[in-house]
C-alpha cells in the first residue's frame, strides 16, 4: 500500500487480473499515491484496491496530485474511505485527482467507497481526468456533495461510456459540479433525478435508465441481459483497449457496452429456466451464469453453444458447487459448430453422462470445434470412445485446471479420445482413474490419426487399459503428443503400462516428466513401442529404465533419453494418489526451465511454477 511510482514511466500489472490480485490497505493508508508528475505512461493495471482509509486527506484508494496523470486500467476500487476529523475540504473515497492531475481511468469498477464531504467515488479539483468505461456505483458521501463524482476548481473532466448509478449524497447523488466547472458525459448512463445531478453537465448520447446490475449485494456489477447499457457505447473512445475488466473482448456485438464489463448476463434459473434456454437467448459476448446447484433433465444436458462466443459459467466458479448431472443418459456438452476458444465453459462438474457406444460421454467436440474449458470436473461419464472427452476431426479444445476422472470407455480413451487431426491442450489438469473395458486401449488418453495433444503440468495416473495398450496414453498412426512437466504413474495395461506407441511414426516427447511405477501385465511397464517407426524422446525426465526391471522399456521402436535420471521420485503418498514430491525427492530442481511454455506460470497446485530458481520434474513444484 501507499505505493509510489516516484515519477517512473513504468507499468505495474498483476498476472491474473483484479479479481485475483488484491491490495488490501486494512483501513490504514491507500493503494497508490502519484505526486511526482507521472505521465500516462505510468500505468496501474489489474488490481483490486480495497479498505483504503485516510483522515484529512484526499483519495482513499488512489490519489493523483501535483500534476500527476497516470493511467489506471482494469482496476477495482472498493470500500475505500476518506474521513474528515476537523474542517471540510477533502474528498475522493475511491480516487482523487487534484492540482492539474489528469489521470486516464479505463475499465474500472469504483464501488462502495465513502467520503464525508466530497466525491464518494471520484473527486476532481482543478484536474481533468478522462474516465472511460468505468462503473461508478453505490458510493456514498455522508455529509455533503457528489456521491459518484464531485468536480471543483474550474475543472472540466470527461466521462465516456461510463455508468453513474446508485450513489448517494445529501446533494448530487450521482454528480455534483461546482460553479465554474463542468463535466462532459458522452455515451453514459446516469440517474438524472432532481437530487442526482447538480451543476453543469454537458451530456451527449446519454441514457438515464437503470443499468440492471446483476447483484450489487455481492459486488456483482455486471449488466443483466436487456440492460440498455449494452451496445450503447462509442467505440472511438476506447481505441487500443482490447479487453474488459474480466479480460474478455472489450467489444462484442458491434459496439462497446457501458461500464467496465462487456456482455449481458443471463441468469439461470431465475431468468431462464434451463441452461440451454439461456444459451439460446444469448448473443456473442454474453454470459450465462448458473446459480450453484444440481441441474438435470432436458435443457440442462446435451448443451449446444450453436457457435456462440459466450461464457457459460457457474455463479461461484466452484465446480463442486454447480453440477450438470446427465443421470446416465446423454452428455454434458456437444460442440459441433466450429466454436473457438472464445466459447467458454467454466466452473462446472459434468457427471454421469452416458452415450452407449458413441463418442464423448461428458464432452464431445466434433468437426473443427475448439472451445475452452476452465476449472471443470468431468467425472463418471461413459462412452464408446472418450469416456470423459472426445475430440474428433480437427477439434482442438483447451482444458485449463480441469479434472477428468472415473470415466469409462467401452473401446478407446477412458479419459479422452483424440482422433483425426484433433490436438487439444491440457494445462494443469488431472487425468486420473479412467479406464477402458475389455481388450481396448488408452486408459487415460487415446491419440489416433495425426492427433498430437499437448499436456502441460498434468498428472496422468491411475488409469487402466487392463487388457489393451497404453495405460495412460496410447499413440496411434502419426500421433505425437507433447508432455511437459507431467507425471505418469500407477497406470496399468497389457502392453505399455505407462505409454504405448503403435504404428507409423507416433513419436511422443516428454520434457521435465516423471514416468514411474506403471505396470504392464505383458510387456513394457513404462513404455512400449510396437514397431520400428516409433520414437519416444525423454528430456530432463525421471523414468524407470531397464536397469531397474528389464521389462520397463520394451518393443521394437526407439527410446531416446537425454539428461534423465532413473531414481525413485519419492512421491508423498501415491497409494492415495498424492504425487507431490517429498523434500528428499531427486526430481527437485533438475528440470529445464526453458521447456515451460509461455503463459504457464503456476504448477498444478496453483503455486509458482518455478521455486528455488529451477523447475522440478512433474506437475507439482516442491515448496517447503
Ligand atoms: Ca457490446
Ligand atoms: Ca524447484
Amino acid at each position: 500500500k501507499d505505493l509510489d511510482f516516484g515519477g517512473r514511466a513504468i507499468t505495474v500489472k498483476s498476472v491474473g487480473g483484479a479479481d485475483k490480485c488484491i491490495i488490501d490497505c486494512e483501513n490504514s493508508g491507500r493503494g497508490f499515491y502519484f505526486h511526482s508528475g507521472e505521465t500516462s505512461s505510468a500505468t496501474v493495471e489489474g488490481f483490486t484496491i480495497k479498505n483504503g482509509f485516510l483522515s484529512n486527506q484526499n483519495g482513499g484508494g488512489i490519489h493523483c496530485d501535483n500534476g500527476s496523470s497516470p493511467t489506471i486500467k482494469n482496476c477495482i476500487i472498493k470500500n475505500c474511505k476518506v474521513e474528515i476529523v476537523f474542517l471540510p475540504g477533502y474528498g475522493g473515497g475511491g480516487i482523487a485527482c487534484t492540482n492539474s492531475s489528469n489521470a486516464i481511468i479505463i475499465n474500472c469498477l469504483i464501488i462502495k467507497n465513502q467520503s464525508r464531504d466530497y466525491g464518494g467515488g471520484i473527486y476532481c479539483s482543478s484536474s481533468n481526468p478522462i474516465i472511460t468505461n468505468c462503473t461508478i456505483a453505490n458510493n456514498t458521501v455522508t455529509d455533503r456533495y457528489g456521491g459518484g463524482i464531485y468536480c471543483t476548481g474550474n475543472c472540466s473532466p470527461t466521462a465516456n461510456n461510463s455508468i453513474f448509478w446508485g450513489n448517494t449524497a445529501s446533494s448530487g447523488n450521482q454528480i455534483y459540479v461546482v460553479s465554474g466547472s463542468s463535466l462532459a458525459l458522452r455515451n453514459c448512463d446516469y440517474a438524472d433525478g432532481f437530487s442526482d445531478v447538480v451543476g453543469t453537465v454537458v451530456a451527449s448520447n446519454c441514457i438515464t435508465s437503470d443499468p440492471q446490475f446483476v447483484d450489487t449485494a455481492i459486488d456483482n456489477f455486471h449488466l443483466k441481459k436487456g440492460s440498455q447499457c449494452i451496445e450503447w457505447g462509442n467505440n472511438s473512445y476506447i481505441s487500443g483497449v482490447t479487453t474488459d475488466l474480466d479480460n474478455r473482448a472489450r467489444i462484442s456485438g458491434t459496439k462497446v457496452d457501458l461500464g467496465c464489463y462487456e456482455g449481458g448476463w443471463l441468469l439461470v434459473p431465475s431468468a431462464y429456466g434451463t441452461i440451454q434456454a439461456a444459451i439460446d437467448a444469448a448473443v456473442d459476448g454474453d454470459v450465462v451464469t448458473v446459480t450453484d446447484g444440481s441441474y438435470t433433465g432436458t435443457g440442462n444436458k446435451d448443451l449446444d453453444f450453436k457457435g456462440k462466443k459466450i461464457w457459460v459459467r457457474s455463479a461461484s466458479l466452484n465446480p463442486s458447487a454447480c453440477i450438470i448431472d446427465c443421470e446416465n443418459s446423454g452428455r454434458g456438452f456437444y460442440f459441433h459448430t466450429s466454436e473457438t476458444a472464445e466459447s467458454i465453459v467454466e466452473g462446472f462438474t459434468i457427471q454421469n453422462g452416458d452415450v452407449g457406444t458413441g463418442n464423448g460421454g461428458g464432452v464431445y467436440c466434433y468437426n473443427g470445434s475448439s472451445p475452452t474449458f476452465n476449472n471443470c470436473i468431468i467425472s463418471s461419464n461413459k462412452a464408446g470412445y472418450g469416456g470423459g472427452v472426445c475430440c474428433y476431426i480437427n477439434s482442438n479444445p483447451i482444458f485449463n485446471n480441469c479434472i477428468i476422472s472415473y470415466n469409462t470407455a467401452v473401446h478407446y480413451g477412458g479419459g479422452a479420445y483424440c482422433r483425426d487431426s484433433s490436438s487439444p491442450a491440457f494445462n494443469n489438469c488431472v487425468i486420473s482413474t479412467n479406464r477402458v473395458s475389455g481388450s481396448y486401449h488408452g486408459g487415460g488418453v487415446y491419440c489416433e490419426n495425426f492427433s498430437s495433444p499437448t499436456f502441460n503440468n498434468c498428472n496422468i495416473s491411475d488409469n487402466s487399459a487392463y487388457n489393451g495398450y497404453g495405460g495412460s496414453v496410447r499413440c496411434y498412426n502419426k500421433s505425437s503428443p507433447s508432455f511437459i512437466n507431467c507425471t505418469i504413474s500407477k497406470n496399468t495395461a497389457s502392453y505399455g503400462g505407462g505409454v504405448a506407441c503403435y504404428y507409423n511414426s507416433s513419436n511422443p516427447t516428454f520434457k521435465n516428466c516423471i514416468i514411474w511405477g506403471n505396470t504392464a501385465t505383458t510387456s513394457g511397464h513404462q513404455i512400449y513401442t510396437y514397431d520400428a517407426g516409433c520414437t519416444v524422446t525423454l528430456s530432463y525426465c525421471d523414468y524407470a529404465d531397464n536397469s531397474l526391471d528389464p521389462n520397463n522399456i520394451a518393443g521394437y521402436g526407439t527410446v531416446n533419453a537425454d539428461n534423465c535420471i532413473n531414481s525413485d521420485p519419492q512421491f508423498v503418498d501415491p497409494t492415495n494418489k498424492n504425487y507431490r514430491l517429498k523434500s528428499t525427492s531427486p526430481c527437485i530442481d533438475i528440470g529445464n526451465n526453458s521447456y515451460i511454455p509461455s503463459g504457464i506460470t503456476t504448477d498444478l497446485d496453483g503455486k509458482p511454477r518455478i521455486y528455488n530458481g529451477k523447475v522440478d520434474l512433474g506437475p507439482y513444484e516442491y515448496q517447503p
